[in-house]
């Protein structure tokens, strides 16, 4: 789903392809089973057809002010060889319930679907194949509308969008020349992965370890003029706007993480000479504890630190060369990483703490990044568990300088990390003394000090870096620039000249320098700057995934517009997207770029809203059928799980589910109680075999019932796992349903053409059953709680059963709730009910409270005409219930057992009256 995934790069086109290949082999083979529950493979294709032909959830292009609107959106895929799986349809059919149920309630609905087109595999299929990338793309696009499209989601297809088109991407090239025009991209010197065996530069996932996913081949960071795009200078933005979002509190959080702010301060060092006098070169550093620079006992700058040339001595150049070699093969994670040793080399030089005069020494370690605050550190060993590991090793001094709070003294054998009392921490000389004050006060006393000597300034810092908006490869949006041939200035290019196409390439393969494959294209890269007419070269390398997805949403509101990017008008009636569903791997990366993005746009007018997307919510991911494995001894003999941890694979045995029983919280063997065993579900993937296909299951059970399963599964935020005989349940619901409406099949297994239902008056209770099934419905919709609002349907199902006779008026309410579940079967019914046109557009059935309330009434009974005692039962009861609850009353049964009933009177709401014949029979309940 939108940007690449590592699984998905790994997993080949050519692989995929073959795969689908004999997916539809196996399906023309297969023939439906003899016994259909219900017709759904007639019912289906029909409706499908009927919403096809007749635009039917075509969202009108002329704003229709009078209705509130609702814009429900999916992030959208990326059509991948494999096709749909059956994680994809567990967020498309909560939108698409949503979706439904707002049009039915009035709401004029957005929900519209499209394509994140470019990427990798595509392009690495194209490399092993020669096989254009647009071609296998646009293949892949149409299995993705066809599978999409059989499962009846309400899309909107007239809006379909596609980021590989140039009409698309031309608005994308368009926000790029926006970012440039108010300095928000730029170019600069960053470190890139490069493999010098493969002659590429690699993308982050395809590089696995340090060598590349392909090949295995080593991988090293290698600096290179990149385009970057500066979300930094929205960091503080980012962060406040969180707060006010209805978004899951787990992705604000990684959210604001990734940001990363914090607030300390940069402090200067002087550099010293031989002789222990001041260089005129400092070194910066950002601490975020300034209360501990008496503890400063080194520093340490990253191995890629401007200044390191100017600070080795001669006799360590030789071992830095060595390390920053070293340091150049490690990713920043590897270098942060905490259970890493940290090693790292002298420089030879000194400088001076600017609170208390001391010469420390300088070191160069890689667990300092070169890219974070000012790429260089004041080491406090004793407060800080790195540079205590760091100084330990290198037998550097260790100052204790805070003192824990109610503790007596600091500690020793390791770092403390946390705030306390300072201590050892006063200079007259330089005028400094923070002693005595507890951490914060301290931290702000050392900032006033600097500000006032010029040794340092407060500094609010972010993790956030900006953004490497370039990629080497031919896949993706060109980027509208050139670069002049006499002086290398980069030129944009003018509007009106957009979209910049990309040209056709016959030759993806990597050129073997690090130019990308665009390189290739000769003739378009040499052109002329259009604005002065100086020959110029084109800009060669593309823009990353990320780019096309950032802004879809709002070409949605607008698709087939050639003149802006939205029309204001429209962008102002649908602004913001209502709730956005996708998965949680987006919670970061895709989130925060198009809510930089957006910003943007806010920010030149574009967009009228500060925030794209209102709500979020992500779905839980489906996991393979649970496994279950026995345990054995070495002779072979089962053991019970719980006595067996320590056996390993070898020793286990996977038992099918047929032999497994399910006791208290554990499973069994059903043929020996005693072996407990392991129960296990795992991540669909291909190497384990446990992927299900959705197209299987809509050949088999249709696609109301995946519908209506993936949303029965479990909470719609929860992680499930596949069952098949979950499914089977769903479908016998389903059948049930259409078996209580249109009638038993016909001797010839036919169902007749219309219903069983009569237009005589429901009663009371068939409305109370109703209602309450129907408020249960909608708020469950509207708590997106789908699960639950399955089993109200489900019982309002089995209670209509016990019905003698079926209204039409209840039943037809009842498929209407069924509608935006199993739309389908729904919209069948609904035609057999009696209806000429669809359902998407009839009000969604309103609860009325009257119906509601669990009214209990007291109602006396008499027998043979006296009071003998009272009942309770619900009002509007029947005398049916009425004499059913007085035989099962104590007090009333001695009166009745064993006589013969002659007559009963009964008035509801008021009285029941019992009238015993003469013989002495049982009474029973008739
Ligand atoms: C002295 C000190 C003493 C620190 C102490 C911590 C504890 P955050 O919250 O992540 O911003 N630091 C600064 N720049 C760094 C870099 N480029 N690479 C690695 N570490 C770096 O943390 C900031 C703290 O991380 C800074 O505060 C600095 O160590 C370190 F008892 O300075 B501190």
């Amino acid at each position: 789903m939108l940007a690449s995934t590592p699984s998905r790069v790994r997993s080949s086109e050519s692989e995929q392809v073959n795969q689908v290949e004999e997916r539809e082999q196996k399906q023309k083979q297969k023939q439906p089973v003899e016994k259909r529950a219900y017709p759904f493979h007639e019912i289906e294709p029909k409706w499908q057809r009927y919403w096809d032909d007749n635009h039917t959830f075509r969202t009108p292009d002329e704003i229709d002010t009078s209705k509130p609107k609702f814009y429900v959106l999916d992030m959208f895929p990326y059509p991948s060889g494999s096709g749909l799986h059956v994680g994809h349809p567990l967020g498309y059919t909560a939108t698409d319930i949503l979706a439904r149920f707002k049009r039915m309630q009035g709401y004029n609905v957005l929900h519209p679907m499209g394509w994140d087109a470019f990427g990798l595999p595509a392009e690495q299929y194209a490399i092993e194949t020669g096989t254009h990338p647009k071609i296998t793309t646009l293949r892949n696009i149409n299995r993705f509308r066809f599978q999409l499209k059989s499962l009846g989601f309400s899309y909107d297809w007239d809006r379909e969008i596609s980021t590989i088109e140039p009409e698309y991407y031309k608005w994308t090239q368009w926000i790029f020349l926006q970012l440039l025009k108010r300095g928000l991209a730029y170019q600069a010197e960053v470190p890139v992965n490069w493999c010098p065996a493969l002659g590429t530069v690699l993308a982050n996932e395809e590089v696995v370890d340090g060598v590349s996913e392909r090949g295995g081949h080593p991988v090293i960071r290698k600096p290179m003029r990149q385009w970057m795009l500066k979300i930094t200078a929205y960091a503080d933005r980012l962060l406040e706007d969180l707060d006010a979002l209805d978004w899951p509190e787990s992705v604000k959080e990684m959210q604001r993480n990734w940001i990363g702010r914090s607030e300390g301060a940069e402090m200067e060092f002087h550099v010293l000479d031989e002789d222990g006098k001041e260089r005129d070169i400092k070194i910066t550093v950002y601490t975020t504890r300034p209360d501990t620079i008496f503890g400063a006992t080194y520093l340490v700058v990253a191995p890629e630190h401007s200044l390191l040339s100017s600070l080795v001595s001669d006799a360590q150049s030789r071992s830095v060369e060595e390390y920053k070699d070293l340091a150049s093969r490690k990713s920043d994670l590897e270098r942060t990483e905490l259970q890493k040793e940290k090693i790292g080399v002298f420089s030879g030089c000194y400088a001076r703490n600017p609170a208390n005069g001391e010469s420390i020494p300088i070191w160069i370690a890689d667990y300092v990044l070169g890219n974070y605050g000012t790429g260089a550190i004041m080491s406090v060993p004793a407060h800080d568990t790195r540079d205590y590991e760091f100084a330990t090793k290198y037998d550097i001094p260790v100052r204790w300088v805070v003192k824990p709070d109610g503790e007596d003294s600091c500690y020793s054998g390791m770092a403390y990390a946390g705030e306390g009392t300072i201590l050892n921490s006063s200079n007259s000389t330089l005028g400094l003394d923070i002693n005595g004050f507890p951490s914060k006060v301290a931290a702000s006393k050392v900032i006033e000090w600097a500000e006032k000597t010029g040794n340092g300034k407060k500094k609010v810092n972010y993790k956030l870096r900006d953004w490497l908006f370039a990629r080497q490869r031919y896949w993706g949006e060109p980027i509208p620039v050139v670069f002049l041939e006499d002086t290398g200035e980069g030129v944009p290019l003018p509007e009106a000249d957009l979209p910049l196409k990309l040209p056709d390439l016959d030759d993806f393969t990597p050129t073997g320098t690090g130019d990308p494959p665009l390189s290739k294209a000769v003739s378009w890269v040499k052109t002329t700057d259009p604005s002065s007419g100086k020959p110029a070269r084109r800009e060669t390398s593309t823009m990353p995934q990320w780019a096309g997805s950032c802004w879809y949403y709002l070409r949605y509101m607008d698709p087939k517009n050639s003149e802006e990017l939205v029309n204001k008008t429209k962008e102002m009636y649908w602004s913001p997207v209502d709730v956005y569903v996708g998965g949680a791997e987006h919670a970061v990366l895709h989130l925060l770029y198009s809510r930089f993005w957006h910003k943007v746009l806010y920010d030149i007018g574009v967009v009228s809203t500060k925030e794209p997307f209102k709500c979020v919510i992500n779905q839980g991911i489906i996991l393979g059928e649970v496994q279950y494995m026995a345990c054995k001894d070495p002779d072979g003999n089962y053991v019970s799980a719980d006595s067996a941890d320590a056996l390993g694979e070898l020793h286990k045995e996977i038992i099918p589910e047929e032999k497994v029983m399910k006791s208290g919280d554990s499973f069994v063997l059903k043929d020996d109680h005693n072996i407990s065993l392991i129960a296990r579900a795992h991540k669909m993937s291909k190497s384990r075999g446990n992927v299900v296909n959705p197209d299987d299951v809509v050949f088999e059970y249709g696609a109301d019932s995946l519908r209506l399963y993936e949303m029965f599964m479990g909470p719609f935020r929860d992680s499930k796992t596949w069952s098949t005989s979950g499914i089977e349940g769903v479908y016998r619901f389903l059948g049930r349903t259409w078996r209580l409406i249109v009638g038993p099949p016909l001797p010839n297994g036919a169902f007749r053409d219309g219903t069983v239902t009569i237009d005589d008056e429901p009663t009371f209770k068939q409305l109370r059953t109703l209602h309450k099934c129907i408020a249960k419905v909608t708020e469950e919709i509207e708590g997106t709680r789908f699960n639950t609002g399955i089993s109200a349907m489900m019982e309002f199902t089995n209670a209509a059963y016990k019905w003698d006779k079926l209204p039409r008026s209840i039943m037809e309410a009842f498929v209407l709730l069924l509608s935006p579940y199993a739309p389908h079967i729904a919209e069948e019914l609904w035609f057999r009910l009696g209806h000429a046109n669809s359902l998407v557009y009839e009000p969604f059935p309103e609860a009325n409270p009257a119906y509601l309330k669990d009214t209990y009434i007291v109602l006396p009974v008499q027998i043979n005409g006296k009071t003998r005692g009272t009942i309770q039962v619900e009002e509007g009861c029947s005398e049916e219930d009425a004499f059913r609850l007085a035989s099962q009353d104590e007090k009333l049964s001695k009166h009745l057992d064993g006589k013969s009933i002659k007559k009963r009177i009964f008035v509801p709401g008021k009285i029941l009256n019992v009238i015993l014949g003469s013989q002495n029979v049982k009474a029973g309940v008739r």
